[in-house]
């Protein structure tokens, strides 16, 4: 039984060297651990099961590392990644810390500023897809503003789609490999960040040049933060085809982004995401962006990390017990019991069938008296995740 919660590489399971790399600094206060190299870490999330590890550029190389400092960087990065086995599904840039984006990068008032940023971007795609990303994200953090006075939302837009155009054109250009996939974020570190909800985003890919390479990287914080639903934004994304990256975290409703454990806070609203992950076939990764706890020193930091995993194995059994539970399954069959009446009335608009359905006498009384039965089912749901079931 217990094995079925041990992660394995099929499960895809990733983490960022920023995530379990987090030295617990907050507003309020220092960091609370020493940092770990790249390579520590890459050591740590083998330790701990992991199959994969995704990087900002500046996680690895730091911004002013020399050719020959970074050289040597990335050459120990391989092999730690030859020995452990751990690949590298995705990558991204930092376009938030350093003082050159304090007014965003793509979308900054400053020319200058844009188009250092479109360069530092195409340098992270090359480290990226030379350790083997094929899918770079993008989260604009600092793409906002704090008042509109200071930045007109449609030049926003037009400077956000232009930078992404130029480069999607760079890596046909270059023959990569590479999708991108957009994480939208309503606000922190700015005060309102452009394109806010996974929606947003989902609505902005179709207008650009190469739509067909973009996609999203939900995540789960962001959508909670902004009072949303995040399986219903995953779903719409999967439906779409755009569900190219999953950031999987969690967080206590509407509140600062508190990247807490997958599954520490949000038992049901996780447990319904892992069985539409499951029961679609997602394949992506299941990348965790989340931080351990400030109390924590490395050890609680691995607790952490094996923690997410854990949780989500359990809610994928959980799922497949949900599957094949059979009062839960004839509830649902009689949930959705369809006798067939209705049919004449499916399919494609004819005028015939408008008029058939205008003159059609429905028992009102009837479908309204109807009970759904939704109390039993939950209950059964809850029943089922508190392990009495
Ligand atoms: C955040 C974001 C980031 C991004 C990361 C990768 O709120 O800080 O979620 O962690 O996911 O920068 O693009
Ligand atoms: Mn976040
Ligand atoms: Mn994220």
């Amino acid at each position: 039984m217990s094995d079925l919660y041990e992660p394995k590489p099929e499960h895809k399971f990733t983490f960022g060297l920023w995530t379990v790399g987090s030295i617990g600094k907050d507003q309020f206060g220092v960091p609370v651990r020493e940092p770990l190299s790249p390579v520590d870490l890459v050591y740590l999330l083998a330790d701990v099961g992991a199959y994969g590890v995704n990087f900002h550029d500046n996680d690895l190389v730091p911004f002013d590392a020399t050719p020959a400092e970074r050289d040597k960087i990335v050459s120990d990065f391989k092999k730690a990644l030859a020995s452990t086995g751990l690949k590298v599904p995705m990558a991204t840039a930092n376009l938030f810390n350093h003082p050159i984006f304090k007014d965003g990068a793509f979308t900054s008032n400053d020319p200058q500023v844009r188009k250092f940023a479109l360069q530092k971007t195409m340098q992270a795609i090359d480290l990226g897809v030379d350790l083997g990303a094929e899918v770079f994200v993008f989260w604009g953090g600092r793409e906002g503003v704090e008042s509109d006075a200071t930045k007109d939302p449609l030049l926003g837009l037009k400077r956000f789609r232009e930078a992404l155009n130029f480069l999607c054109e760079y890596v046909i250009d270059q023959h990569y490999n590479l999708k991108f996939a957009l994480e939208s974020k309503p606000n922190e570190p700015r005060g309102d960040i452009y394109l806010p909800t996974t929606g947003a985003m989902l609505g902005f890919i179709p207008t650009l040049d190469h739509p067909d390479m973009v996609g999203v990287n939900p995540e789960f914080a962001h959508e909670m933060m902004a009072g949303l639903n995040f399986l219903h934004a995953v779903a719409q994304a999967w439906e779409m085809g755009k569900l190219f990256h999953i950031d999987l975290n969690d967080q206590n409703s509407i509140r600062f982004d508190q990247d807490w454990r997958f599954g520490s806070f949000s038992i049901k609203q996780s447990f319904f995401l892992v069985k539409f992950l499951e029961d679609v076939g997602y394949t992506g990764s299941r990348h965790f962006d989340a931080h351990a706890f400030r109390t924590e020193n490395y050890e609680g930091v691995k607790d952490f990390a094996r923690g997410c995993m854990r949780t989500y194995l359990i809610f994928k059994e959980k799922a497949a017990r949900f599957n094949q539970d059979p009062e839960i399954q004839a509830l649902l069959k009689e949930i959705n019991a369809d006798d067939g009446a209705m049919n004449n009335f499916d399919g494609i608009y004819t005028a015939e069938k408008a008029n058939m359905l205008k003159s059609y006498r429905f028992d009102v009384k009837a479908l309204s008296e109807r009970g759904m039965m939704y109390e039993r089912l939950d209950q059964l749901t809850i029943d089922l995740l508190l392990g009495v079931r």
